[in-house]
C-alpha cells in the first residue's frame, strides 16, 4: 500500500474522513449565476432515478415511436434560489423529491479553465448531474457543494439536474420533528465557477493568539492549491498594511505562512475592520475582506481581543418573513441583521443550522458576533455511527466555508438535546472533531437545565449537563414564564452553574400577536410578553457567570408546530418583530437593557 493510502486509512480510522470537498469564497472567483426560472417535475414516490426513464437524462422522443415518459421541456417552472413551499400554493405542505434542470449555453470568460458547478444550499439530499451524467449525492440541507464538469462543458445546451429530496427521517440531521418549516428545494444560490487549471482552492488565515499582546502581530495560514503542476510558491499580500510573503509549495500543493505587523487595527464590534488580502499563485489569484481578532475564555469571562465583553445577542432563524421563505440574498442578511442591530446587539446566534454566507458575510462588516450551529436538535439517533459521520461532515463542511470570518467565534454543537450514555458519546466525540477541525473559536451547546436537585430549595435551577466538560461556554435554554408559571416566578429563581466557565442564555422568550393588547397577564398579548422580557431580565443579575444572551427570537417564523388559530396560523409568535416587520413591546425592553449593558461596559 502507498503511504498516501495509508495516511488516507489513519485519517479514516482516527474519525478524520469527513473532509468537505468544495469550492469555498466563490463570490471573489469568477463566476456566472445559474439562478433564474429552473423546470421541475415532481416525483412523489423517488423513483426519478430508477423509474420507466431516468430524469437525469433529460429525454425527449427522437421520433414518435420512442417512449419518454416525461418532459422538463413542457414542465413548469419554480424559482432557483427560492423553496417550492414559497412559491406555489399546491407545494405548501409537499415534502418528497422534486427534479429541477436549467438548461444554458457556455461562453468561457477565463482561457482554458475548469468549471464547476456550486450550489449554496438544497434541502435535503441532492442528486445531481450534468449533461446527462451521474455526479454525485449531497445530504444536508443547509451547506454548500461543488462537482466539476470541465470534462462535460460544451457551448451549447447544458443542462444540469438536481434531484432535491426533503423527506424527513429518523436517522437525518435535523431528525422527525423541528419547530421550523421544512423548507424544500434550492434554496441558495448556484453558480458556474472557472478557474484555472491550477487553482488556490482554498486557504485559512488568523491571528495568532500568542501575539496579540506583543507589538508585532503575527497573521498566520496556509495555502492549498488544487490542479496538477504546483508552482513553487504562492504570494500572500495584505496591502493596506504593506506586508507581503512568499510562501513554499510542497508536494501536495500545500504552504503555510506567517505575516508580522505592527500596524494592525484589531476587528471588534465597534470597529469591524476588515482588510483585503490577495493571494496569487501560479495563473490563479484569489482576494478576500478579512478581519483579525481573538476569543478565548478566563474563568467565567469572554476575552474578545483579551477584553472582556457581554454579549447582546438575539437569536435568528433564516427566514425573510416577508417572503415566507429562507433568506437567500444580502439584501435578506441586510434586513435581519440590521433589526438585530437596531436592537443593540452586538452578537447574534444563528438558530438551529448554518444559515446562508451572505448572513456570515454581512456580519463580518457590520460588527456582529456570531454563533453557528448544525441541526443537532430534538431527536436525534444517537446510537448511529452513520448519523455522527453526517454530523461530522456537516460540520466540516460549514467550517469549511466560515473558518475565516472573524464575526463567527462560537460554534455550538447542540440544541436541547438530554444527556445520555449514547448522547454523550455522540456529542463528546462531535466536540473533541470540532475542536480538532478549528481550535480558535470557542464551542458551546444549547443545554437543558434541571430542576431542584436533593439539598436544594424548589427554586434552585441546577445546570450541570456532562457534555459541558467539553465545552468552552456554558449556555442553556430558559422559558421561565412561558412554559413554567407565570413571568413573576423568576423572582424566585437561582441558578447552579456546575461548571467555572462563561454562561450563555441561549434561549428566553414566549409569544405574542403583534397589535393584541390587553394586561401583563394574558397570554398572546404584547403586554404579556413585554412583562415577560422585564421580569426574566431582572432575574439575569442573578446568574452566576452571565456572559451573553440570545432571546428566542428575533423574529416570528414559520413552523408546522404551531397551528392555534387566529393566534399561531403556523407561526411560531415568540420574535419580537412580527412577520409583517413590525416590532413588538418587548423589542423596546430589550433594546432599553442592551443600552444600560451597552454604557456599563464602556465605563
Ligand atoms: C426551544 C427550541 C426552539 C423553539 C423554542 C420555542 O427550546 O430550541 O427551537 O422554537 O423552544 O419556541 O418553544
Amino acid at each position: 500500500m502507498k503511504t498516501t493510502s495509508l495516511l488516507i486509512l489513519l485519517l479514516f480510522c482516527l474519525g478524520l474522513q469527513a473532509q468537505p470537498n468544495f469550492i469555498t469564497n466563490v463570490d471573489h472567483r469568477t463566476n456566472t449565476s445559474l439562478g433564474g426560472k429552473w423546470k421541475y417535475i415532481i416525483d412523489q414516490y423517488s423513483t426519478g432515478a430508477i423509474g420507466f426513464s431516468p430524469l437525469y437524462e433529460n429525454k425527449s422522443p427522437k421520433d414518435k415511436t420512442d417512449r419518454v415518459e416525461y418532459s422538463f421541456d413542457d414542465a413548469q417552472s419554480l424559482w432557483v434560489p427560492g423553496s417550492w413551499n414559497s412559491q406555489k400554493d399546491e407545494l405548501y405542505y409537499y415534502e418528497g423529491s422534486m427534479w429541477f434542470r436549467k438548461t444554458f449555453d457556455y461562453q468561457p470568460k477565463l482561457k482554458n479553465s475548469r468549471v464547476f458547478i456550486y450550489v449554496g444550499a438544497a434541502n435535503y439530499k441532492t442528486q445531481y448531474s450534468f449533461n446527462g451524467k451521474k455526479l454525485g449525492e449531497h445530504e444536508g440541507g443547509f451547506t454548500p457543494f461543488s462537482f466539476e464538469v470541465t470534462d462535460l462543458i460544451r457551448e451549447k445546451d447544458n443542462f444540469v439536474i438536481l434531484g432535491v429530496n426533503n423527506r424527513r427521517e429518523p436517522d437525518y440531521i435535523p431528525g422527525m420533528v423541528t419547530d421550523w418549516y421544512n423548507h424544500g428545494g434550492i434554496t441558495r444560490d448556484v453558480k458556474l465557477i472557472e478557474v484555472p487549471q491550477t487553482f488556490i482552492d482554498d486557504f485559512t488565515v488568523s491571528l495568532n493568539k500568542e501575539s496579540l499582546t506583543a507589538k508585532e502581530k503575527a497573521i498566520d495560514g496556509n495555502v492549498v492549491l488544487n490542479g496538477k503542476d504546483f508552482p513553487a510558491d504562492a504570494t500572500v499580500t495584505i496591502p493596506e498594511l504593506g506586508i507581503s510573503q512568499t510562501v513554499k509549495i510542497d508536494a501536495e500543493g500545500e504552504g503555510t505562512f506567517s505575516l508580522k505587523t505592527k500596524k494592525l487595527e484589531l476587528w471588534s464590534p465597534e470597529n469591524p475592520k476588515l482588510y483585503t488580502i490577495n493571494i496569487s499563485a501560479g495563473e490563479d489569484q484569489l482576494t478576500d475582506e478579512v478581519g483579525f481578532r481573538t476569543i478565548e475564555t478566563k474563568g467565567k469571562q469572554i476575552l474578545l481581543n483579551g477584553q472582556p465583553i457581554f454579549l447582546r445577542g438575539i437569536s435568528i432563524h433564516d427566514e425573510n418573513p416577508i417572503r415566507r421563505d429562507r433568506a437567500n440574498s444580502v439584501d435578506d442578511a441586510k434586513l435581519l441583521l440590521g433589526w438585530a442591530k437596531e436592537l443593540g446587539c452586538n452578537f447574534a446566534r444563528l438558530a438551529h443550522y448554518p444559515h446562508q454566507e451572505n448572513m456570515v458575510r454581512q456580519a463580518d462588516k457590520m460588527g456582529i458576533l456570531l454563533w453557528e450551529e448544525l441541526p443537532l436538535y430534538w431527536g436525534i439517533d444517537w446510537k448511529s455511527d452513520q448519523v455522527l459521520e453526517n454530523a461530522k461532515r456537516q460540520y466540516a463542511e460549514i467550517i469549511h466555508r466560515d473558518k475565516n470570518r472573524a464575526a463567527t467565534i462560537i460554534w455550538s454543537i447542540a440544541n436541547e438535546t438530554s444527556p445520555g450514555t449514547d448522547r454523550n458519546r455522540f456529542l463528546g466525540a462531535v466536540a473533541d472533531y470540532v475542536r480538532e477541525l478549528d481550535s480558535t473559536r470557542l464551542l458551546s451547546a444549547a443545554c437543558k437545565k434541571d430542576l431542584a436537585v436533593d439539598g436544594h430549595p424548589d427554586n434552585d435551577y441546577l445546570v450541570s449537563d456532562p457534555i459541558a466538560e467539553k465545552l468552552d461556554v456554558v449556555s442553556f435554554n430558559e422559558y421561565i414564564g412561558w412554559y413554567g408559571g407565570a413571568p413573576e416566578e423568576s423572582r424566585k429563581k437561582t441558578f447552579i452553574i456546575a461548571y467555572d466557565k462563561p454562561v450563555i442564555i441561549s434561549e428566553f422568550g414566549g409569544g405574542a400577536i403583534q397589535g393584541f393588547h390587553g394586561d401583563s397577564t394574558t397570554r398572546w398579548s404584547e403586554e404579556y410578553q413585554e412583562y415577560m422580557y422585564k421580569e426574566n431580565i431582572a432575574m439575569f443579575e442573578r446568574v452566576p457567570g452571565l456572559s451573553g444572551m440570545t432571546p428566542w427570537i428575533l423574529v416570528d417564523f414559520q413552523s408546522p408546530l404551531r397551528q392555534l388559530p387566529n393566534v399561531q396560523d403556523g407561526w411560531n409568535r415568540k420574535g419580537l418583530v412580527s412577520e409583517t416587520g413590525q416590532k413588538k413591546k418587548a423589542f423596546y425592553v430589550l433594546q432599553e437593557y442592551y443600552k444600560t449593558k451597552q454604557t456599563a461596559a464602556r465605563k
